[in-house]
């Protein structure tokens, strides 16, 4: 059982990651129709990602007992000036993701809500993960400036992205993720 806030709080969360895959997706698709298909490759392991977020979120309010109440998402941009506008995007996005899982770890300490405070442990682990991979591809972009060269040098190198994350949620994500050892 869970705090009424907190509820509704992990509720908007699944929305926000919902919100992330969208827009990665978005990204992809961007990428894709302007020949970067290895950038495309990784926003779109980037949405499944994004879903792995939000579904843990959805498994974890289930467990509690609370119900599950999916508000509509927004649409995400479809165009963008350039890969490195494309990653200054996704690292503004990633830091608003991570000021609200602190808040919502807040709320979880002010509920004295051990079992959330440990889940969303992982949430702010991951956050430090994705703000670190993007920081990283925004300064090679930077690098790379205007040379196209370099710029399908990384473009090949993203396009080795793998995904790691349980992408089948029929069976619940926390004992596939065990037994796939993610
Ligand atoms: Fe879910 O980490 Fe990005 O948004």
């Amino acid at each position: 059982m869970l705090h009424k806030k907190m509820t509704q709080a992990l509720n908007e969360q699944i929305n926000r990651e919902m919100y992330s895959a969208y827009l990665y997706m978005a990204m992809s698709a961007h990428s894709a129709k302007v020949g970067l298909k290895g950038f495309a490759n990784w926003f779109m392991v980037q949405y499944h990602e994004e879903m792995y977020h939000a579904m843990k979120l959805y498994e974890y309010v289930q467990r509690q007992g609370e119900d599950v109440v999916l508000q509509a998402v927004s649409q995400p941009p479809a165009e963008f000036e350039s890969p490195l506008e494309m990653f200054t995007k996704t690292l503004a996005h990633e830091q608003y993701i991570t000021k609200s899982i602190n808040e919502l770890m807040e709320l979880a300490i002010s509920k004295k809500d051990h079992a959330t405070q440990i889940f969303l442990e992982w949430y702010i682990i991951e956050q430090v993960e994705e703000e670190e991979n993007d920081n990283d591809i925004i300064a090679q972009l930077q690098l790379i400036g205007d040379n196209p060269h370099a710029l399908l040098m990384l473009d090949r190198e993203l396009a080795t992205r793998a995904t790691t994350v349980v992408t089948d949620f029929s069976k619940g994500i926390e004992d596939a993720a065990q037994s796939a050892g993610a």
